[in-house]
């Protein structure tokens, strides 16, 4: 570590944490090629569930379906947690859910902005992302071994962070609420509320969670949406979620739908400002 910016943002996160196991340890780079990467290799070598990969900024940050993260350095959040939940892969997407749930709810304590989860691994504010979610398992013989939870978060970054074609998709929480955010201080928070939500879907299931995620996502429901789903082009308008966190749409006027995976848009966009 050689700037003092980032010794700053460490010290301060080691010396606020105060989880029981998510962030310890904690593994903090200056640079790597992607957060995700690194902990799915300390995953496989067998680190304890709770361990932290942090970078002040990555090469080859991951999206989903081999997209890239913009990943610029000494503004931004970017963390993978390792975890080791007694489940069947087929709930690990619920995971994502959970993540932007923790997100928004940091935004809220942190900021006076009002943040809109946009199923199912984006929050955004004001209409545009800010957060954007990868969660990657390891298996064995079709047993669930770890799962690296990747979150990133756009903190401080200037618009001139992001390349031209994502300035009117793409925000900061700087760029939207006019503060800058304390970064140790958001991580601190960050990891508190995963930690708590991640242990109550352990204990309770993810129905405990669905109240919690449509009280953020309030400006999708109702809302005509399209999604690119892998088994193609799905329209239709929000429900809500089903208990297992899968996206219920009405299609024509009974028919109910489940879209399990995809990239969803809003007919007509989400409304600048809109409350979730
Ligand atoms: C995501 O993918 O939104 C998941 C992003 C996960 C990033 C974290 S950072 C820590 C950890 N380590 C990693 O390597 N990854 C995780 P997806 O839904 O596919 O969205 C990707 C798309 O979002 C890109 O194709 C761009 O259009 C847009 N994008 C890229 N960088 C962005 C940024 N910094 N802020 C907002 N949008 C961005």
């Amino acid at each position: 570590m050689s700037d003092p910016a980032d010794q700053g943002f460490v010290a301060a996160l080691t010396h606020q944490l105060q989880t029981r196991f998510l962030g310890k340890p904690l593994h903090f780079f200056v640079t790597i090629d992607s957060t995700n990467t690194y902990a799915a290799r300390l995953a496989r070598e067998g680190v304890s569930e709770g361990a932290v990969v942090i970078a002040d900024s990555q090469s080859g940050g991951k999206g989903r379906l081999g997209r890239s993260w913009i990943s610029p350095p000494g503004v931004n959040l970017y963390l993978s947690a390792i975890l080791r939940p007694p489940v069947s892969a087929a709930v690990v997407p619920q995971l994502n859910l959970i993540a932007a749930v923790a997100v928004a709810d940091t935004i809220v304590q942190a900021t006076s902005l009002t943040p809109a989860i946009k199923w199912p691994n984006d929050v955004l504010v004001g209409g545009k992302k800010v957060c954007g979610i990868l969660a990657e398992m390891q298996t064995e013989a079709g047993t669930l071994r770890s799962v690296v939870l990747g979150i990133g978060v756009n903190l401080n970054a200037p618009l001139r962070a992001f390349p031209e074609e994502l300035r009117d998709k793409a925000s900061s929480l700087f760029l939207a609420g006019g503060q800058s955010v304390d970064r140790a201080a958001f991580t601190t928070t960050l990891l508190t509320h995963l930690e708590k939500l991640y242990v109550l879907w352990l204990e309770e299931g993810f129905p405990a969670l669905r109240p919690l995620w449509e009280r953020h996502a309030a400006g999708m429901i109702g809302k005509q949406i399209t999604v690119a789903a892998p088994e193609g082009m799905v329209a239709g308008t929000v429900l809500g979620l089903d208990t297992d966190g899968a996206l219920l749409l009405r299609e024509g006027e009974r028919e109910t739908r489940r879209v399990l995976a995809g990239d969803v848009t809003v007919v007509g966009g989400y409304a600048q400002g809109e409350k979730s």
